[in-house]
């Protein structure tokens, strides 16, 4: 079974392990694989999804201190030597909704993947955390985030309390979803040019098989 490879990505102290493990700790109990990378510290864990009756296994890295996408190869090795950011089939960029600098911070790092790597088919999360820190005066910040997000970047965006537990199941529906919608695109021309050649083959009295030759 294909592994996806998803990298979590936000600035420091905004919540990204805490993600990750309340969400693998209902999914799949167990410790980390951890491993440093010239100094940039990754935990990787294993967990599975089960959505519209498909499996989707994760590897997901939970990593930090990172301070820009790498622009191409030999920056990724030379800065975070192994973390295989550019080859992700999906990342979680992570900010902390009563904090605008670390929203800052993944508007750079968005940035920068945009004009480094094509996205098109990479789906892209965005998570705004601590909802429980969030203020009566900060909500218009809230829906700031969440307007640009959506409508200006077209990416999902979920708002959750890692710490609490508040959504963190939503963040990684969003991700399946997004993932299963690129597998159904993959696998909807094949299905329509084998139904065509089905139909054409029956029209002109061809067997199947000779149709799709
Ligand atoms: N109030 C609140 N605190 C949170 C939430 N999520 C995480 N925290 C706290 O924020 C702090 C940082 O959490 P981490 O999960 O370690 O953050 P991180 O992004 O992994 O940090 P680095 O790996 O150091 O970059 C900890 O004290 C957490 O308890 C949340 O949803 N609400
Ligand atoms: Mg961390």
């Amino acid at each position: 079974m294909e592994v996806i490879r998803v990298v979590v990505i936000g600035a420091p102290q905004v919540g990204k392990s805490t993600l990750v493990k309340q969400f693998v700790q209902s999914a799949a109990p167990g410790r980390p694989a951890c491993s440093l990378s010239d100094g940039c510290p990754r935990h990787t864990y294993f967990p599975a999804v089960l959505l519209n009756s498909r499996l989707f296994a994760f590897r997901l890295h939970d990593v930090s201190g990172v301070r820009r996408f790498p622009a191409g190869a030999d920056q990724e090795w030379s800065q975070c030597r192994a973390l295989g950011l550019r080859s992700a089939a999906a990342y979680l960029l992570v900010f902390d909704l009563t904090c605008a600098d670390s929203f800052r911070y993944i508007r750079a790092i968005r940035e920068q993947m945009l004009e480094s790597r094509d996205m098109q088919r990479v789906p892209v999360i965005v998570v705004g955390n601590k909802r429980d820190r969030v203020a009566a005066r900060d909500t218009r910040d809230c829906r700031d985030f969440s307007a640009t997000v959506r409508k200006q970047w077209k990416w999902p965006y979920v708002e959750c309390s890692a710490k609490f537990n508040y959504r963190v199941l939503q963040v990684f529906r969003e991700l399946t979803m997004a993932l299963d919608a690129l597998r159904q695109e993959e696998l909807a021309p094949a299905t329509e040019t084998s139904a065509a050649a089905a139909r054409s083959a029956a029209d002109g009295g061809l067997c199947g098989h000779c149709a799709i030759q």
